[in-house]
């Protein structure tokens, strides 16, 4: 099954959403194989970002990121990528619909509470990236009656 990096930033944890964002993840009928709360350095931010490097809110978006912990997750599931992106919703707040966290969560593009990954292969490299020690093994029971 396919698997998404997934990262409340700074803002969700300081507003306490680590909670409501991981109930929509885990209601939806996903799976969580990793989570851990970090503070991350300014060069690892970097590195998560690394293809942004050249854009003009890099070094506020990379500040951003480094301004308290984050929680880093990863999620398992079928089409987890995209579905993941549809519950995280557009990156400027305001343009993301009611119903996904950014919209009914946050205002400005530089505040939108999550990261979720935008295709299969970055989210390959971003769980090596925040996971290098590895998943859970796991197997949730209620699986045959989330999936068919
Ligand atoms: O994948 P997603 O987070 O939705 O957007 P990206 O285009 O990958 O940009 C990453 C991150 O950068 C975004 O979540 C907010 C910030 N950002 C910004 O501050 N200003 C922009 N004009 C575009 C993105
Ligand atoms: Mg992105």
């Amino acid at each position: 099954m396919e698997q998404t990096f997934i990262m409340i930033k700074p803002d969700g944890v300081q507003r306490g959403l680590i909670g409501e964002v991981i109930g929509r993840f885990e209601k939806k009928g996903f799976y969580l194989k990793a989570m851990k709360l970090v503070n991350v350095e300014k060069s690892f931010a970097e590195k998560h970002y690394a293809d942004l490097s050249s854009k003009p809110f890099f070094a506020g978006l990379v500040e951003y990121i480094v301004s308290g912990p984050v929680v880093a997750m990863v999620w398992e599931g079928k089409s987890v990528v995209a579905t993941g992106r549809k519950i995280v919703g557009a990156t400027n707040p305001l343009a993301a619909e009611p119903g996904t966290i950014r919209g009914d969560f946050a205002v400005d593009i530089g505040r939108n509470v999550i990261h979720g990954s935008d295709s299969v292969e970055n989210a390959r490299k971003e769980i090596a990236l925040w996971f290098p020690e590895g998943l859970a093994e796991w197997q949730s029971n209620q699986h045959s009656w989330i999936y068919e």
